[in-house]
C-alpha cells in the first residue's frame, strides 16, 4: 500500500466534482443547448455547481463518517435520478421536465413503445458520480468514529457556495436581464441556473400560481376585459351566420406540419388529398397559420381552439386547471342547440381531457371504449385513423343534428411508426429515422381524411356540415434540424427558419359553399374560436377571447408564439432577434419593439385569466363582471 494519506473531506470533495463533471457533461451530449459564446458556455460550466456545493455541504452537519457518506450517496441518486428524467423527457418532449407535468403520471404510463424506445442501456453512464462515490467510499479509509466538522470550515464553505450562487446569478443577469422574471423559455433557464436549480424555480412559481387563484378576487378582469373590448375585430356581415345550423366537424391533424402541403419527397407527392383542398372550390385554405402550443402539445391546441386563450408557458394547463370555469366555444355551440362532443381513441384521462372536458361543457366523450380496438386495425399509440374515420362516422350517423365533433388523430405521432400494409410511399434519406418515417405516416394521415370525407359523402352527413382541418403541433422537433435542412435544400435552419416552421395548415372546408379561396393572413389557433361561431351566426363579442376573426376586415396579421416569438406579414422575431420576413436578414429590433410588448401583454393576460381563474367572475351572458369584480373597478 502507498503511504498516501486521503485529505479527510476526499469523499466529499469526489463526490461534488464527479456530479458536477457528469452534469456538464450531460449538458453537452444530451440536450441540445444552443450556445452562442464564451461567455454562455462559462455559465454553463459553473451552474451545477452552485446547486451541488450547498446540497451535499448539508452532510457537513452530520457527525459521523458514515452518516456524511450516507447522506452524499442519497442526494446524489436523488440528482442523477432528476437528471436522467430530464434527458428522458427531452427525447421525447425536446424540453425539460417541470413540476406540473410531474402529476402527469398517468400519460408517461400510456407512453408505452415510447418509452421503451427512448432508453437504452448505455444510460447507466447517467448514474456514474453515484457509482464513481460509492467505489470511493468502498477504498478509501475511513476514520471511525464521531468526527465533527470544525466550525470555521463549515463557515468558509458556505460562503464559497454562496458566492458561487451570486456568480452565477450575476453572470446570468447580465447574459440575459430579466431572466426569471420574464423566462417564458425553459432551455433558457437551464442554460443559465442549470437544470437543478430550475427545479427549485419552478416549484416555486408552481406555488405560487396555486396561491394567485385563492388570493384573485376579479379586480384584475378589469384591465383584461378593457384591453379585450379594445381590440376586438368586427364581423364580417356576410360571413356571419352564413353557414348557421350547419354541424361542425372539426379534425385536430396530429403533427401536421405546412411544409409538406404542396411538397414532393424523393418525387412522391406527400399530402395527395390536402393538396387538392388548397386549390377547391369549397375550401378555405390558410396557409400562413400556426400553432401557438407550448408544452401541452395536443391538449394545448385544443385548449386554445376551444378558449381563444394561450396554454402556460409551464406545464399543461389541461393537468393544472383542469377544474376552472370556462367560456368554451363547445359551450356556446351547446348553448345553441347543438350535441357537443369528441372523439379520440384513447384513455379518457390522457391529458386529464375528462376532467377539463366537463369543465368545457363538452357533452360526450368518444373515448377508447367506443371504439372497436384490436390488433389488426392499431398501430403506435392505438387504433389507426383510417378505422378510426370510418367507426367515428359511423358514431355520428347516430347523433342529434346539429352536432359539434371534435376528431383528433393518432397515426401520425412520434415515433411515426406504420406496418407494412399502411406504408404508401418510401422512407426519406436522411439522418434523421424520425423525419424519414414521418412522410410516410403524414401520407397515411392524407389517405384517412379522404376516408373521413368519403364515408361523410355516405352517410349523407357531408353537405350539412363544415369541415375543419387544423395541425395541433410541429411534428419534428429543432433536434432533427441537419435532416430537415437537407429536404428544404438550405444550408441550416436558422432561429428564422425554425419560426416558420412552426406553421401548420388550416382548412375550412364548406361543402356547396362555391367560395374556396387561399388566405395568406398570418394568423393561429387562437382564432378559431371567434371564425367558427361567427360562421355559425353565434355572437362572441361579449366573450373574453385574444384570438380575431379571421374573415374579419380587422384581422390582424399577427401571430403570437407561446414561447414570446411573433410573426406577421413582414416580420419575424425569434432567438430574441427581429427579422425582416422577406429576407430573412436580422433588421433593427425597433421594428419589432411594439409587438413585442403587445405579445407580452397578452400572454400575460391570458395567463392572469387561466392562473386567478377569473371567468368565474365573469357573466358569459351579459359579457358583465360579477359584482367583486365591479366593486374593484370603482
Ligand atoms: C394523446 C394524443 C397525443 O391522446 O393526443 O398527444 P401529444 O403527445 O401529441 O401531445
Ligand atoms: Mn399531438
Amino acid at each position: 500500500m502507498s503511504s498516501f494519506k486521503w485529505p479527510k473531506h476526499s469523499i466529499l470533495a469526489i463526490a461534488i466534482i464527479a456530479t458536477w463533471l457528469k452534469t456538464v457533461i450531460v449538458y453537452h451530449t444530451s440536450f441540445e443547448l444552443d450556445i452562442e459564446n464564451a461567455m454562455q458556455e462559462l455559465i454553463l460550466i459553473i451552474n451545477p455547481l452552485s446547486f451541488i456545493l450547498f446540497a451535499y455541504g448539508i452532510s457537513l452537519f452530520f457527525k459521523t463518517t458514515k452518516t456524511r457518506n450516507r447522506f452524499l450517496i442519497a442526494v446524489s441518486t436523488i440528482l442523477a435520478i432528476v437528471l436522467y428524467a430530464n434527458v428522458g423527457f427531452y427525447r421525447f418532449y425536446n424540453d425539460f421536465i417541470t413540476f406540473a407535468v410531474l402529476f402527469q403520471t398517468s400519460n408517461f404510463g400510456d407512453l408505452g413503445n415510447s418509452v421503451a424506445d427512448i432508453i437504452s442501456i448505455t444510460d447507466i453512464l447517467y448514474f456514474a458520480d453515484v457509482i464513481v462515490l460509492l467505489l470511493a467510499i468502498k477504498f478509501i479509509p475511513k476514520v471511525q468514529g464521531i468526527t465533527p466538522v470544525r466550525i470555521e470550515l463549515r463557515r468558509a464553505y458556505f460562503i464559497l457556495s454562496m458566492a458561487m450562487v451570486f456568480l452565477n446569478l450575476g453572470l446570468a443577469e447580465t447574459e440575459r436581464p430579466e431572466l426569471l422574471t420574464r423566462a417564458f423559455d425553459r432551455e433558457l433557464l437551464v442554460k443559465n441556473i442549470g437544470t437543478y436549480n430550475y427545479h427549485l424555480y419552478d416549484i416555486y412559481v408552481q406555488s405560487k400560481s396555486s396561491a394567485q387563484r385563492a388570493l384573485a378576487d376579479g379586480s384584475e378582469l378589469v384591465e383584461v376585459d378593457n384591453y379585450v373590448q379594445a381590440n376586438q375585430a368586427t364581423v364580417n356581415e356576410e360571413m356571419f351566420g352564413k353557414y348557421k345550423g350547419r354541424n361542425l366537424i372539426i379534425v385536430q391533424l396530429e403533427s401536421l406540419q405546412s411544409f409538406v402541403i404542396n411538397n414532393k419527397m424523393n418525387g412522391e407527392v406527400v399530402t395527395p388529398f390536402l393538396n387538392s383542398l388548397t386549390n377547391d372550390k369549397d375550401t378555405y385554405y390558410f396557409n400562413d397559420f400556426y400553432h401557438q402550443t407550448g408544452l401541452g402539445k395536443t391538449s394545448d391546441s385544443e385548449f386554445i381552439a376551444e378558449n381563444s386563450l394561450f396554454g402556460l408557458g409551464r406545464g399543461a394547463v389541461f393537468f393544472t386547471h383542469g377544474g376552472n370555469t370556462y367560456n368554451t366555444m363547445s359551450e356556446k355551440l351547446g348553448e345553441n342547440g347543438y350535441f357537443t362532443n369528441v372523439m379520440h381513441s384513447n384513455n379518457a384521462s390522457f391529458w386529464n381531457r375528462n376532467e377539463i372536458y366537463e369543465s368545457f361543457g363538452i357533452d360526450q366523450f368518444y373515448d377508447i371504449e367506443s371504439y372497436d380496438v384490436n390488433d389488426e386495425n392499431s398501430v403506435n399509440w392505438g387504433l389507426k385513423d383510417i378505422p378510426f374515420m370510418e367507426q367515428s362516422v359511423d358514431l355520428m350517423t347516430g347523433m342529434h343534428q346539429p352536432f359539434y365533433s371534435k376528431l383528433i388523430t393518432l397515426t401520425n405521432h412520434y415515433p411515426f411508426t406504420l406496418e407494412e400494409e399502411d406504408i404508401m410511399i418510401p422512407e426519406y434519406n436522411s439522418n434523421s429515422g424520425t423525419l424519414n418515417r414521418y412522410f410516410q405516416t403524414v401520407r397515411y394521415l392524407d389517405e384517412s381524411i379522404k376516408t373521413l370525407f368519403d364515408e361523410l359523402k355516405k352517410s349523407g352527413l357531408y353537405d350539412n356540415s363544415i369541415i375543419v382541418m387544423y395541425g395541433d403541433h410541429y411534428g419534428i422537433s429543432e433536434n432533427h434540424n441537419k435532416a430537415m435542412a437537407m429536404y428544404l435544400g438550405k444550408e441550416e435552419i436558422t432561429a428564422y427558419d425554425s419560426a416558420l416552421l412552426q406553421s401548420v395548415p388550416l382548412f375550412i372546408h364548406v361543402p356547396g359553399s362555391d367560395d374556396g379561396e387561399v388566405i395568406d393572413e398570418a394568423s393561429g389557433q387562437i382564432d378559431l374560436r371567434p371564425t367558427l361561431l361567427h360562421l355559425l351566426g353565434i355572437e362572441t363579442s361579449n366573450d373574453m377571447q385574444l384570438g380575431a376573426d379571421l374573415f374579419s376586415e380587422e384581422h390582424e396579421d399577427f401571430v403570437i408564439f407561446r414561447d414570446g416569438r411573433f410573426v406577421t406579414d413582414d416580420l419575424v422575431y425569434a432567438g430574441e432577434v427581429c427579422y425582416n420576413r422577406d429576407t430573412g436578414e436580422e433588421t433593427g429590433i425597433e421594428a419589432c419593439q411594439p409587438y413585442i410588448d403587445r405579445s407580452l401583454v397578452e400572454l400575460e393576460y391570458s395567463d392572469e385569466i387561466i392562473n386567478g381563474d377569473l371567468l368565474r367572475f365573469y357573466d358569459e351572458e351579459t359579457g358583465n363582471l360579477h359584482q367583486d369584480a365591479l366593486e374593484a373597478k370603482e
